[in-house]
């Protein structure tokens, strides 16, 4: 089973895999970590790293590139090593770049995520920054770029708000009231549940802390509620 973790630069991808991990390592799983961010080297131990075909740095210094271009380059080239960086086991975590972008509309993050999809049962996880979806706005606008991601990869998506050690997560209930106060956004937000509904698996908000390890059962709980109504895992 595949777990692609998305989401936004800095929402806790790497630390989120590191503490998986060690989860599902603890209750004796066979589970596989893989690195798929070519500007990053792992902070956990990785199974497979697509630094190892293709690092951002060289790219840059190579291409004469800025960062972003270079990372854009860096993902085109590593879908040419993807069948090697594809691993069963009963958990595979793949970590990726933070440029949502990729996985929207450019080929090679498209690519990548399907590829992997092929390859087994997957679900992705959307990682939240709990700390910047205080706002109401900043959650609609969050929201919104999850549902996005899970249309185009066609894939089924959790949302994980991460950081709940330092943040609360508003409710829905609390965001759409907050809208309505500001008049701002309302509709939006009403019409983009119902978008959610239809482009995320089992849509419910799961808190975790990937720093303390708080919520990963309701994570991994999540995640087999996905599993089994994919299909049969016996
Ligand atoms: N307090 C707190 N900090 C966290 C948590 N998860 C991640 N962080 C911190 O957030 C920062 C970014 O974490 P990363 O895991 O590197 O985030 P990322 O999404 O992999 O970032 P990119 O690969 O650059 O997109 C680091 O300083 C982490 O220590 C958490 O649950 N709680
Ligand atoms: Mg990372």
């Amino acid at each position: 089973m595949n777990v692609i973790i998305l989401g936004p630069a800095g929402s806790g991808k790497s630390t989120l895999v590191r503490s998986l991990l060690h989860f599902l390592k603890e209750r004796e799983y066979d589970v596989k970590a893989v690195n798929l961010d070519p500007a990053s080297p792992p902070i956990y131990d990785a199974f497979k790293n697509v630094r190892d075909f293709v690092k951002v740095e060289n790219v840059m210094r190579r291409e004469n590139l800025g960062v972003n271009g270079a990372l854009i380059k860096s993902m085109d080239i590593a879908l040419n090593y993807i069948d090697k960086l594809i691993v069963n086991s009963d958990f595979t975590l793949y970590d990726t770049p933070g440029q949502m972008e990729l996985f929207i509309y450019l080929n090679s993050g498209i690519e990548i995520a399907r590829k992997i999809a092929e390859s087994s049962l997957s679900i992705c996880v959307f990682t939240v920054d709990a700390t910047v979806a205080v706002t109401p706005e900043n959650y609609v606008s969050i929201l919104a770029q999850n549902a996005v991601v899970s249309l185009r990869l066609s894939i089924p998506t959790l949302t994980v708000f991460n950081k709940v050690d330092i943040a609360e997560v508003p409710t829905v209930e609390d965001v759409k009231r907050k809208l309505k106060e500001g008049g701002t956004l309302s509709e939006l937000m009403e019409g983009l549940l119902d978008f959610l509904n239809l482009t995320t698996a089992n849509y419910r908000i799961i808190s975790i802390s990937a720093k303390n390890g708080e919520g990963l059962d309701d994570l991994l709980g999540a995640m087999n509620e996905v599993f089994c109504s994919c299909g049969d895992l016996s």
